[in-house]
């Protein structure tokens, strides 16, 4: 039987193959071996759509690859999903958190990550989609009133637009009812300092524990 590390490595190189149905088995097995799903998707499946991230941007791989490997990640999340929510806190509601990806941009993999991660550690979780006009996270936090107002963004080009959101809540007089949290690939501590956002995860595992602490 496979170890959590043998696994992982499968998992990246299924994602790597762009091969679904290896991905489906790697998950399949980690769940009948009893092991670590989280670390299969941060350190594996993750680990995996970086490469390919990477050399789509050498131009050895095109876009057709980045989908394909990409459906073949999903696939796999998809199978693991059920398993997470069996590690969900049945306690107390943790408090809500909005999140999405923010304007102009159509990644979700990793927001639907950290959704879902949140949503196992017992927040109740209001998922935006893609693609999320700025006007939207302001309405958001006016209709739901959530604690933690989340957005992702996956390119340079889009990570300005969180900005916005910090600057359309300040003028909407919304600003200080709500913390907000940023994150994905090109976003760093830096840049959350610079914009004025309370929270930066790195990964859904940080964004699990900044939230918690924000929570206290
Ligand atoms: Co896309 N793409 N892509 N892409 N894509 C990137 C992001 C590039 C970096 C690839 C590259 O050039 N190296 C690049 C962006 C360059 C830039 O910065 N300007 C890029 C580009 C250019 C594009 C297109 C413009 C390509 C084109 O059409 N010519 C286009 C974008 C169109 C648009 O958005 N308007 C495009 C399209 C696609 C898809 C559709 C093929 C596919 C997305 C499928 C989907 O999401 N349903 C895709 C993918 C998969 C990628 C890469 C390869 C992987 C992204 C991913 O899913 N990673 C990515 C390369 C990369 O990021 N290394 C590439 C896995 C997840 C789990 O990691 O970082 O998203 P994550 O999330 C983490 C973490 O960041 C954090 O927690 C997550 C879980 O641990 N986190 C948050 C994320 N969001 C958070 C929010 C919070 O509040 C807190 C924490």
């Amino acid at each position: 039987m496979a170890t959590q590390e043998e696994l992982q490595e499968k998992g990246k190189a299924a994602v790597m193959d762009f091969d679904e149905d290896a991905v489906v088995e790697v998950a399949e097995e980690c769940i009948s071996a009893g092991l670590d799903p989280v670390a299969l998707i941060q350190e594996g499946f993750t680990a995996g759509m970086n490469e390919i991230g990477d050399q789509f941007e050498q131009g050895t791989l095109f876009l057709p690859h980045v989908i394909a490997a990409s459906e073949a990640m999903s696939a796999g999340v998809e199978v693991l999903t059920p398993e997470l929510e069996k590690l969900s806190t049945k306690s107390e509601n943790k408090g809500t958190i909005a999140i999405g990806t923010i304007e102009g941009d159509i990644h979700t993999i990793g927001k639907d990550i950290v959704a879902t991660m949140l949503k196992i550690a017992g927040f109740n979780v209001i998922n935006l989609g893609r693609d999320v006009p700025i006007a939207d996270y302001v309405n958001a936090v006016k209709e739901n009133k959530p604690d933690i107002l989340g957005s992702s963004a996956l390119m340079t080009t889009t990570m300005v637009l969180q900005t916005q959101v910090e600057e359309q809540l300040k003028e909407a007089g919304l600003r200080d009812g709500v913390k907000t949290m940023v994150g994905g690939a090109p976003v760093t501590q830096d840049w959350a300092n610079k914009i004025g956002a309370d929270i930066y995860a790195e990964n859904a595992a940080d964004a699990v524990t900044k939230c918690k602490a924000a929570m206290e």
